[in-house]
């Protein structure tokens, strides 16, 4: 994209040339990782999935999503690195197009991109940080980006504005990006807001809905009273080149039994209900149409910055490990004639708790895929929650890969910053999902029954750190922390497994097998200069 975008910010503080020398480095690192991945079976594990390519400059990504061009499909994809648009004219090789770059992202006063990584499974210095479950607008052809005030040097406690030891702005907001071009990318804007970790578009894009993070400590005290985290902020996005963000009307407040709490991200169903998950549960909204509110019995117009509670709720602990709900991550409700058969009345909440505080839980006490029926939640009742009083939704089917096969051995050993394991973003295509599950790769689950979902493929290259995994026509591509992209292919095994309804499920990895694996990671070592996740380096 061109340098200079219209709104009279300027990158002159950056060091281009540090990042450019950085990339290059990465790439190199990457198309190694690549090479042994492909040359090297012990560097994957998989089942039933065909590696397609692998995309190694779109390391330190975060999500992908799609734009349909009159039947030529672009794939955008966020991540550290800012914005990377691909053709997808063959789908099986994605050519780049354009990007806008981390320091083109940089407002005046942050400090310069610096993709230098300090530590083995450390993040890097100063970059973008980093739009999650990223959204676009197919009709208008815009990509929207949220910036997490972590963004170069930032962090979730200071105000924007104030002193900060690391020279930070701490700013959140959202950028908005013409992709009319897919090989012009053109940023028209940045509104600023008091919240950035996500955004997401509700009412046809002509709103967005903006949440997270963690709040600051100003946040936490009176009067806003955020002490659990940041709730949702609405922007007016009817006219993108000025946006109006409604700074002081706050949505989906009071989310976690009565306390303000993270507003993490939100998914729009078929039915059009904006489902918000976070710290507490995951509530859905009606943002548009005349419904009757539960909580006064009123029947008026739901509004986006005046929504009408649907149905929802908190967790249970038996899933999460948490007496509050759960921290419920991002969340899918099927509904209607594309959804699989079981889901199409809509009775079923599909949701990520993630949770990786103590990695000798991961996956196994918390940080579950969740399948909860949402009877009984349609009268407000996760409104009305409260410590004394709590409403929970009743879980009928949980996976996660702990004890799955695949899976890396318990207790480790495992690259440095890959420590854990929790549930993160899926995608639904059919009865099938695709799912990010950070070090333990992106697995496939049949969900046809709610009760019992099923793996069916799986695809765990030792270095993963994945994020988000989609469908998209015959394809499968991941947003890899370490690897960048990986295109994929489900082969005809997966259908098998399913028509078997029988889990591709292994015995235990046995005490041999872990002491093997022990011998074999203390001959090698972590390089530093590639976060160490990139390859354990003999
Ligand atoms: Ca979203
Ligand atoms: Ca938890």
């Amino acid at each position: 994209m061109a340098r200079s975008w219209g709104v009279g910010l300027s990158n002159q503080a950056s060091d281009p040339m540090g990042g450019v020398v950085r990339r290059g480095g990465l790439a190199v690192c990457g198309a190694a990782v690549l090479l042994l991945a492909m040359t090297s079976p012990a560097f994957a594990v998989s089942k039933n999935v065909e590696h397609v390519k692998t995309l190694p400059e779109a390391r330190w990504a975060t999500a992908i999503n799609f734009l349909d061009y009159g039947g030529q499909d672009v794939m955008m994809v966020t991540g550290r690195f800012g914005l990377k648009s691909y053709s997808l004219a063959d789908p099986a090789n994605p050519q780049l197009l354009d990007e806008i770059t981390s320091q083109d992202l940089q407002l005046p006063g942050d400090p310069p991109t610096d993709f230098t990584v300090n530590e083995p499974g450390g993040d890097p210095v100063s970059t973008f940080w980093q739009n999650e479950d990223m959204d676009v607008d197919q009709g208008r052809k815009l990509v929207l980006i949220s910036r997490d005030p972590r963004s170069y040097r930032g962090s979730t406690s200071r105000d924007p504005g104030a002193d900060d030891p690391n020279g930070a702005t701490n700013i959140a907001g959202v950028y908005v990006v013409d992709a009319k071009d897919p090989a012009d990318l053109k940023l028209i804007t940045f509104q600023q807001l008091p919240t950035g970790h996500t955004t997401t578009c509700v009412n046809d894009c002509q709103w967005l809905w903006t949440g997270g993070p963690a709040s600051t400590a100003t946040q936490r005290q009176a009067p806003l009273n955020w002490a659990g985290g940041r709730p949702i902020i609405v922007t007016d996005l009817r006219d993108p080149a000025n946006p109006v963000g409604h700074t002081l009307d706050p949505v989906d407040l009071f989310r976690r039994d009565g306390v303000t709490a993270y507003s993490h991200d939100v998914q729009v169903d078929d039915m059009g209900i904006a489902w918000v998950s976070g710290d507490g549960g995951t509530r859905g909204y009606w943002t548009e149409g005349t419904h009757r509110d539960p909580l006064t019995g009123e029947t008026r117009e739901a509004t986006p910055l005046e929504p009408i509670p649907y149905a929802g709720g908190g967790f249970a602990k038996s899933e999460t490990k948490d007496d509050t709900g759960g921290f419920e991550h991002n969340a899918e409700r099927p509904v209607g004639p594309s959804a699989p058969r079981a889901y199409r009345n809509g009775e079923y909440l599909l949701a990520t708790e993630e949770d990786f505080a103590d990695p000798n839980l991961g996956c196994s006490k918390q940080g579950h895929f969740n399948i909860a029926s949402l009877e009984g939640s349609y009268n407000g009742e996760a409104w009305r929650s409260t410590p004394q009083h709590q409403f929970r939704l009743k879980t009928v089917g949980s996976w996660a890969p702990y004890k799955q096969e695949g899976s890396r051995p318990i207790g480790g050993p495992y690259a440095p910053g890959a420590d854990f394991c929790s549930a993160h973003y899926f995608d639904v295509g059919g009865a099938t999902v695709a799912y990010a599950w950070y070090g333990e790769g992106t697995r496939f689950l049949d969900i046809s029954d709610p009760r019992h979902p099923r793996q069916i493929a799986y695809w765990r290259p030792d270095d993963t750190l994945v994020w988000a995994s989609y469908f998209r026509g015959d394809y499968v591509y991941t947003a890899d922390h370490v690897r960048g992209i990986d295109v994929l292919r489900l082969t005809p095994g997966a259908n098998l497994a399913r028509s078997a309804r029988r889990e591709v499920q292994a015995e235990p990895t046995s005490a041999k097998q872990r002491r093997l694996l022990a011998r074999l990671s203390s001959k090698y070592r972590p390089d530093p200069a590639t976060y160490g996740l990139c390859l354990l380096i003999q």
